[in-house]
């Protein structure tokens, strides 16, 4: 018998105000910020924080559901598969598509009552290179938005639009947060905007770097993507008939920049640490915690695995990636005295063995081009630079390197979701030989720094990796030396 508690709204959603514009409405939105803005109309019994939730792109299935039930769902927060939180969210106050006519959108980006826009917009819809963080110029959408800038089809086209007319109507601007996996996601989503907004003038662009507020923030929640097994899994377990209803593990942290020009909610009280730098927080997250999601994701796969926690199961997995953590990522932060790194490891191999989510690789691996650099790459770079050992990510670099074949080591096929999947797949055009595909992978400057394409140890080590996993298969690859930093 699984162990459900209930945990319902107690406040009138009916007379919440918008005052927050979030564009991204996916699981993850719906089970982190929007769950921190339910529990402040909790305290508050109320407030002027409710969220309008906003997709541009992709899911209009999923708005035009939550729309039928007022914006009203559930969150269910397995601790483990024995015990759930059931959770009532009525913090979203609406939800909308804005596709080709994004003037819905506007009227509210448009309103007084909106004093934060946050993001949830996945690390490509920035449209930075990953190596560089240069605006991608050559994107189709971004020169859609350069040549038809008060159309926008991009985010920091959006963004770049509703603060010209903002200003121009003389409402001051909003602050903008940021809710993605990247270091610095306050500062790069900066650079996105003003980099764009310099096309129009270079005085708009200044005006935003002086008047816009973009605080950084760490988020961290797993939230695995619904599939109809997991609904089916729901029902089962909790007998919860909310077809929105989102899975997800029951940690949850969030770690903000307290950095907002137009007020913000009190949200200290709900367990948000508001702190004033983010950034040991956010290197700490993504080279622990999602470095070792992407080093499962794609061994796990090349292995023939799944999931995470089916694939952390496996001792020699366990070891590989506790070996990852302790000694090549571990060493590159630079943490406050007070935060306990070895504790924080020990956690995240608990939270990857949650059975309960079911947490897909093929999800994670999703995007690669996009992730590896501030997963892996830069503190490969530093450790290079010490003559350190990088060898647990050599090997994943070369498991991701045959994952964006599109072809495992068996043959069976698959689909290479990715921004750069043309350039990937263009690597192994000329030929399959292990050293040319190496060569033409670590040659792609939007992903690798130049101190790392020009990096014979590196080149090597990244090598020996592939030919042994595709001669041999992964377990052949995992013999760590264990004195190896
Ligand atoms: C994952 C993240 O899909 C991925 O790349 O690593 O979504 C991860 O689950 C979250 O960042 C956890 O907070």
């Amino acid at each position: 018998m699984v162990s459900i508690k209930r945990i319902n709204s107690l406040y009138s959603p009916e007379n919440i105000e918008v005052g927050i514009v979030h564009i991204g409405l996916g699981a993850f939105h719906r089970a982190h910020q929007a769950v921190y803005i339910e529990k402040n109309l909790n305290r508050n019994m109320g407030g002027a924080w409710g969220i309008c939730s906003v997709n541009i792109r992709s899911n209009k299935t999923l708005v035009d559901q939550l729309e039928t039930n007022n914006c009203r769902y559930h969150i269910a927060e397995y601790t483990d598969s024995q015990h759930v939180d059931l959770r009532e969210i009525n913090a979203i106050r609406e939800a909308l598509y804005a596709g080709d006519d994004k003037e819905v959108l506007f009227e509210r980006l448009l309103s007084s009552n909106t004093k934060i826009v946050s993001l949830t917009v996945t690390e490509k819809g920035y449209y930075l290179k990953p190596a560089d963080k240069k605006l991608r110029l050559d994107d189709p959408s971004i020169q859609h938005d350069l040549k038809y800038p008060t159309q926008p089809k991009t985010v920091p086209g959006i963004l770049v639009e509703a603060l010209y007319r903002r200003r121009e109507i003389g409402l001051a601007p909003f602050t903008i947060l940021s809710c993605d996996n990247m270091p610095n996601n306050g500062e790069l989503t900066r650079q996105a905007v003003c980099e764009l907004a310099s096309y129009r003038s270079d005085e708009f662009a200044q005006w935003i770097q002086s008047n816009v507020a973009f605080p950084s923030s760490m988020v961290d929640r797993i939230v695995p993507a619904m599939t109809d097994e997991s609904r089916k899994r729901l029902q089962e377990d909790v007998n919860c008939d909310d077809q929105n209803t989102v899975i997800c593990e029951a940690f949850s942290q969030w770690v903000v920049e307290d950095n907002f020009s137009l007020g913000r909610p009190d949200w200290e009280n709900d367990g948000v640490q508001m702190v004033k730098d983010v950034h040991p927080f956010e290197t700490m997250k993504l080279r622990l915690l999602n470095g070792s999601h992407s080093l499962l994701a794609y061994i796990g796969l090349a292995a023939n695995y799944t999931t995470i926690a089916k694939t952390i199961e496996v001792p020699e997995f366990a070891n590989l990636i506790r070996h990852y953590m302790v000694a090549e990522a571990a060493p590159t932060l630079n943490m406050p005295k007070d935060i306990d790194v070895s504790a924080y490891i020990e956690s995240l191999i608990q939270r990857f063995s949650n059975d309960s989510l079911h947490h897909q690789l093929s999800q994670i691996a999703i995007d690669g081009s996009q992730k590896i650099p501030q997963r892996w790459l830069t503190s490969t770079q530093e450790r290079l630079s010490l003559q350190q050992n990088v060898s647990v990510v050599a090997l994943g670099v070369a498991a991701w390197i045959l994952y964006v074949r599109g072809q495992d080591l068996v043959s069976n096929q698959h689909v290479v979701d990715d921004p750069m999947a043309e350039q990937l797949s263009e690597c192994y055009s000329q030929s399959d030989k292990p050293d040319m595909v190496i060569n033409n992978v670590l040659a792609l400057k939007d992903i690798f720094p130049k101190g790392l394409m020009e990096n014979t140890s590196f080149y090597q080590a990244v090598l020996t990796a592939y030919q042994v996993l595709i001669e041999h298969g992964v377990m052949a690859c995992l013999t760590i030396k264990k004195d190896s930093h």
